[in-house]
């Protein structure tokens, strides 16, 4: 069946999102996320210009071949604009398959390995006491597993802290890339924040016992010293990952992390193919694979990276922040379902405007996300809602350090 039309759709319900709609010929419409947080209409800009015209009149059957025909047919490879649009392409053209087929599309990825995803939230506190809260609200949320992240003291504001107690644990947008000409800047301090972290964590551990899986991020701000360092102050409070520890784009960075510390390392949010893990991989450098389906190339993509992964016994832990939008969570969640070497799933709460914009299959119960029964995806956009929700310049955060230097946020 050949594709009709695709149009781009980009709405800010609390935060702006980036979404593809094809329609074929005999009318099944499938939906792809291209959101990229910050830089949003880059992605809108390379489909509505320069995507869109080459879609209609194609085979929507054809997927690898797209997806081949938009990577080796563009020429300039790789990169997060590029992979976002092709990801969108991917995933609505699976969507509609999967519709056509009358089957969730997990189905179609080879059927449910599990009964549901292992998810993961995200828990915070500007100090400890309001951290254990959090962690509190989180568990009696259904959370099975939990990300801590705390604030340091000597710091206004730092990367994964609620601005205000995060007390119900449902959702918080602790990072919306902020409505503003310019992004804020803020302050940051890795002496400090090294010495605080592990206090955190026996806080955590003391309160909650030794059972809960317990995850943290670094946000690529450390050297590969330093890492290697609170890798091992970690080791007592057994994490089930110490996440994104050093600048991603050096790869090699994490060899030296690795031989000091047993702590379990996970990597990979922007990363946008396959070959941005192959030394990570091949010198069995990681424990987890952090990429989303939105950023790294779609279902076909993302499930390059993870065979490649499995062949390492590299489990995956996609990146599912509220910047992923629903049509790319249930993406991800239908490749949880499907693969074996399933390992976590980030999991924020999208806000209730989010939601009315896109209505979602998926469900969470007990810590555990099913992508739904529905045929294909299982997500819907309402146009209208969406037209509500109009796009607005939104800029993540700058870091510097005291003396002005731009430091990685
Ligand atoms: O847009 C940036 C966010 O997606 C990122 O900061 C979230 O690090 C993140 C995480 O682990 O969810
Ligand atoms: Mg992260």
């Amino acid at each position: 069946m050949k594709i009709h039309a695709a149009d781009v759709v980009v709405t800010s319900p609390g935060r702006n999102f980036v979404t593809l709609r094809i329609t074929t010929e005999d009318g099944l419409t499938g939906l792809g996320d291209a959101t990229l947080n910050g830089r949003e209409l880059a992605v809108a800009s390379y489909l509505g210009d320069h995507i869109v015209p080459l879609l209609t009149g194609r085979d929507a059957d054809a997927i690898e071949d797209t997806w081949q025909y938009l990577y080796r047919g563009g020429y300039w490879r790789r990169g997060p604009v590029t992979m976002a649009a092709i990801a969108a392409v991917d995933v609505a053209l699976w969507d509609i398959k999967a519709q056509r087929a009358g089957m969730p599309l997990y189905q179609l990825l080879g059927g449910a390995c599990r009964t549901g995803a292992l998810a993961y939230g995200h828990a915070s506190g500007r100090d400890i006491p309001e951290l254990l809260d959090s962690v509190r609200a989180h568990l009696e949320a259904g959370y099975r597993a939990i990300r801590v992240q705390s604030g340091v003291p000597g710091l206004d504001s730092v990367y994964g802290v609620a601005a205000s107690a995060n007390g119900a644990g449902e959702r918080y947008d602790y990072e919306p890339a902020r409505r503003t000409a310019r992004p804020t800047e803020e302050q940051w301090d890795t002496a400090a924040y090294l010495r605080h972290i592990p206090t955190v964590f026996e806080a955590v551990r003391a309160e909650f016992g030794p059972g809960l899986p317990l995850l943290h991020d670094g946000h690529h701000r450390m050297t590969p010293l330093q890492a290697a360092r609170l890798g091992k102050s970690l080791e007592p409070y057994d994490l089930f990952w110490l996440e994104d520890v050093t600048p991603a784009e050096d790869q090699a960075a994490l060899r030296l992390v690795r031989q000091h510390t047993t702590t379990p390392l996970a990597i990979g949010e922007v990363f946008n193919s396959v070959h941005d893990y192959t030394t990570l991989l091949g010198e069995r450098l990681i424990d987890y694979v952090r990429s989303s389906v939105t950023h790294a190339g779609g279902v076909t993509g993302m499930r390059r990276v993870l065979d490649l992964a499995a062949v390492y016994g590299v489990r995956s832990g996609m990146h599912g922040p509220t910047d992923i939008s629903p049509v790319g969570m249930a993406a991800a969640l239908h490749l949880d379902l499907a693969v074996h070497n399933f390992g976590i799933q980030e999991y924020m709460r999208h806000s209730p405007h989010t939601l009315e914009v896109f209505r979602t299959s998926y469900r969470f119960t007990d810590g555990l996300l099913h992508p739904g029964e529905e045929p294909g995806l299982g997500v819907t956009l309402d146009d209208e809602a969406a037209a509500r929700f109009p796009y607005a310049p939104a800029y993540l955060p700058v870091n510097r350090l005291a003396d002005g230097t731009v430091h990685d946020w």
